[in-house]
């Protein structure tokens, strides 16, 4: 192969190692900090809409007598989840990520420097509306949680493996409107499963 219009020979090489490599040190230093507080961390993840706020909302209200939770969200735009996730009695930092359609870990750290780590236990972090960009990032995370909900149809884990192959825990969500969607819910959790 030859570059056009010079005679240099050029050479493939692949490189499908070390890309990440700065997000994963991150990653793991986050991780380890995580660990020795004794921090559950969870990296909620889903297209947009799906309910991820919805759920947090409610887990952190049915579990506020046992358990203290803060979330660190990200959206492209708004601080509208952290205001709803702070209207729970929890604390909640928004990531404004402008054009990025993930998060990272660096961005992780930096917010969670807002928050008493020590105060807490359980981090939620709530990830871009996205199927596809936040499947590559290593937060530091125990738990990567994947929500599909029945509106979006049960094919989505064949249209997304990647996200639904580094999930830990999948959740169908919007269940009450399963029979209004036509969800066929032996499908869905099938494919869910094979993915
Ligand atoms: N019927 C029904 N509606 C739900 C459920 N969960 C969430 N919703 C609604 O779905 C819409 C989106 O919910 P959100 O919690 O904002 O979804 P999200 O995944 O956080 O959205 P983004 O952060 O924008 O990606 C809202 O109107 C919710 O009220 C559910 O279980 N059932
Ligand atoms: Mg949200």
């Amino acid at each position: 192969m030859n570059q056009v219009g010079t005679d240099t020979p050029q050479r493939l090489i692949e490189v499908n190692q070390g890309v990440l490599s700065k997000n994963d040190v991150l990653a793991q230093r986050n991780r380890a900090l995580y660990q020795s507080k004794g921090l559950l961390v969870l990296n909620v993840v889903s297209s947009p809409g799906s309910g991820k706020t919805a759920l947090i909302e409610r887990m952190l209200t049915d579990l506020q007598s046992s358990v203290r939770g803060g979330v660190i969200v990200g959206d492209l735009a708004t601080d509208n989840d952290a205001r709803r996730i702070q209207r729970t009695g929890s604390p909640a930092v928004q990531i404004v990520t402008g054009d990025m359609c993930h998060l990272e870990a660096e961005m992780v750290a930096h917010a969670a420097e807002k928050l008493n780590l020590g105060e807490l236990d359980l981090l939620i972090i709530e990830n871009v509306g996205n199927l596809v960009c936040p499947a590559g990032y290593d937060l530091g995370e125990a738990l990567r949680v994947v929500l599909f909900s029945v509106t979006e149809g049960e094919d989505k884990p064949l249209k997304y493996p990647i996200m639904f192959k580094s999930a830990h825990v999948v959740i169908i969500s919007k269940i009450d409107l399963a029979d209004a969607a036509g969800f066929d819910r032996a499908l869905g959790l099938d494919t869910a499963k094979k993915a």
